[in-house]
């Protein structure tokens, strides 16, 4: 089983999209391993976005980020990194198909609502980055419902 990390970004919690979102990958059959609350530093975006750093839009990115609260978690489940960005949609919410949560919720890139790893690898470090004490053992009673 793979874990990807998915963050709320503040136009989702401000937008009161938490719930509909967390029903999301909740009723797909993925397992909720890990949730905070919280508003990062300045530091801390920039460490999020790192690889984005040369980018044009990265000083308007961490002003985004750093701008209210967002939700971050850990999910788990068969392939979740890839089916999880398919969940979400295309970065450019105009390019994000109807059904996907940016394609259903944002019109803007600089506004598209949910953050999703991209990598199994990237996964592992922003799962470490954001949640360095560890994450959830437990296991989910509807395992054998959902999985074969
Ligand atoms: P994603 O969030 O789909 O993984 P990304 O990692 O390429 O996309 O970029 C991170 C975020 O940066 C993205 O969700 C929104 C913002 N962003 C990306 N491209 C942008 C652009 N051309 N103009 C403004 N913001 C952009
Ligand atoms: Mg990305």
């Amino acid at each position: 089983m793979e874990s990807t990390f998915i963050m709320i970004k503040p136009d989702g919690v401000q937008r009161g999209l938490i719930g509909e979102i967390i029903s999301r990958f909740e009723k797909k059959g993925f397992y909720l391993k890990a949730m905070k609350f919280i508003t990062v530093e300045r530091s801390f975006a920039e460490k999020h976005y790192a690889d984005l750093a040369t980018k044009p839009f990265f000083g308007g990115l961490v002003e985004y980020i750093i701008s209210g609260p967002v939700v971050a978690m850990v999910w788990e489940g068969k392939d979740v990194v890839a089916t999880g960005r398919r969940i979400i949609g295309a970065t450019r919410p105009w390019e994000a198909l109807p059904g996907t949560i940016r394609g259903d919720y944002a019109v803007e890139v600089g506004r598209n609502v949910i953050h999703g790893s991209d990598a199994v690898e990237s996964a592992h470090k922003e799962i470490a980055l954001w949640f360095p004490e560890g994450v959830s053992e437990w296991k989910s009673q509807m395992h054998p419902w959902i999985y074969e």
